[in-house]
């Protein structure tokens, strides 16, 4: 196999092209590999052969262009097309299901198709990020449907990704990574495989190690996410800007506090804690927590709304508001787990009329104009930098009451004749 890696003549398939498996795809195409991207959405598959992208990534399309005019990237639906391939890597969601547990389906389908198209001697990558000890059980999985031994008769390795949407390539070739071998071997190949892309450092461990690793990161941000929001609350009950206290308070070597908001959304944060502590046989209060107190920031920033209401006398009822964004976070197009849409969904049966306008979503409002017109409060959910350039003596205009209300900390200044309140602004 090491031989196969280095002249890159070992044959790849990923399992998965959304949106790490097409850019981990093409970035193997690039390096000189022959690689098949199998994907279950036949409609995904034929916009890849034709060479457009189904995910917004900067820099996709020419990428993506070159690694199918080559011949070295072949999208397929066709189970047939991966079969004895040297390398399977497998990047598929792990989402939790409705009942708040992890959903390994997708990966047990995943994993099931790389054991009926794979051969003695394979390397098996895992990339989606997984509960602890789920590498080990999938190569339980393997061994049971295709009778080979894990370490003697095929290898297999958890790779977490750490790219961040809109700066995927980037990310892909210069963040540090880290491979866990369910044998060191199977670590030492896949850390050989990827260096023909990754320039960052790279690192070896154990299986359980790189899934605990990848989980602890964002459960790490998660807490710190929680306790920023905690000092908001406190902001609010001492009369202070907690921004301005953060500020202050990051200026010590060894501080970095996190920054609070309206709340914690995307596909990571809102799970990863959950997949870290859920096979562990017992509770684990401050990671639980907080999760609960950043799932409660839509409703703080409601009260926000809801006091202002009452301070200019305006029944809710009565009230007409509009939702500046409504994506996960600044500058995506993301509203997977949004709180801008929790707190939507929490303030629509309470008010007379919800406006949002996202210039990155479709289907909200056409123009932030639309959105504000003949609206009573304004509510800033999402961080987007078109939102903090914005004439609001022109839009108060446009407004029947001007009430501000800050979920992002897009509003350094609140703007005059508005009555202003945000999160962790306790001095409004
Ligand atoms: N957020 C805050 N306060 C902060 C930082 C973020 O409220 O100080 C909010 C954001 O508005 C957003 C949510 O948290 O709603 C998640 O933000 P994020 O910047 O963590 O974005 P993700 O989920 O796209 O990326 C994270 C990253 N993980 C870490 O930074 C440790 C990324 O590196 C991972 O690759 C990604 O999760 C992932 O795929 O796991």
């Amino acid at each position: 196999m090491r031989e196969l890696i280095e002249s890159r003549n070992a044959r790849i398939a990923v399992i998965g092209l959304g949106y790490i498996g097409l850019p981990t795809a093409i970035m193997f195409a690039s390096a000189g590999f022959e690689v098949t991207g199998f994907e279950v959405r036949e409609e995904v598959v034929e916009r890849l052969k034709n060479g457009t992208s189904h995910i917004a990534e900067p820099g996709i399309e020419d990428l993506l262009g070159e690694a199918i005019e080559s011949g070295r990237l072949n999208p397929t639906s066709n189970p047939e097309d991966i079969r004895d391939r040297d390398v399977y890597v497998v990047c598929v969601q792990t989402p939790l299901g409705d009942d708040g547990t992890p959903d390994l389906s997708y990966l047990e389908s995943a994993v099931k198709t790389a054991a009926k198209a794979m051969k003695k001697g394979s390397l098996i990558i895992i990339e989606s990020t997984v509960p602890p000890l789920t590498t080990l059980k999938m190569a339980g999985l393997i061994e049971e449907l295709t009778g080979l031994k894990r370490g003697d008769d095929f290898y297999m390795v958890h790779a977490p990704e750490r790219v961040m949407p809109g700066r995927i390539f980037k990310e892909l070739v210069y963040n540090s990574r880290i491979f866990g071998g369910v044998t060191p071997e199977s670590a030492e190949l896949a850390e050989l495989l990827y260096r023909s892309f990754v320039k960052g450092q790279t690192f070896k461990t154990s299986s359980t190690v790189s899934e605990v690793v990848k989980l602890m990161e964002n459960t790490f941000r998660d807490v710190n996410i929680a306790l920023a929001n905690e000092f908001a609350f406190l902001a609010h009950q001492y009369g202070i800007d907690v921004f301005e206290a953060i500020e202050l308070a990051n200026t010590h070597p060894r501080v970095r506090i996190h920054t609070p908001g309206i709340g914690v959304g995307g596909h990571c944060l809102p799970k990863d804690p959950h997949l870290l502590v859920w096979p562990a046989k017992e509770d684990f209060g401050l990671i639980k927590l907080a999760r609960e107190i950043n799932d409660s920031m839509p409703l703080f920033t409601k009260d926000l709304l809801f006091e202002a209401l009452k301070t200019l006398n305006i029944p809710p009822e009565e009230a007409k508001v509009a939702v500046f964004g409504i994506a996960y976070k600044g500058d995506s197009d993301d509203t997977r787990n949004s709180p801008a849409l929790t707190f939507v969904e929490g303030i629509r049966e309470d008010v007379a009329e919800v406006r949002t306008y996202d210039p990155l979503v479709p289907g909200t409002s056409r123009s932030i104009e639309e959105a504000a017109e003949g609206s009573d409060a304004v509510v800033i959910a999402t961080d987007h930098s078109a939102f903090k350039s914005l004439n609001w003596e022109e839009l108060g205009k446009l407004m029947r009451t001007r009430i501000l209300i800050d979920g992002r900390h897009v509003v350094e200044n609140p703007p005059r004749g508005f009555l202003f309140k945000g999160v962790g602004r306790g001095e409004y």
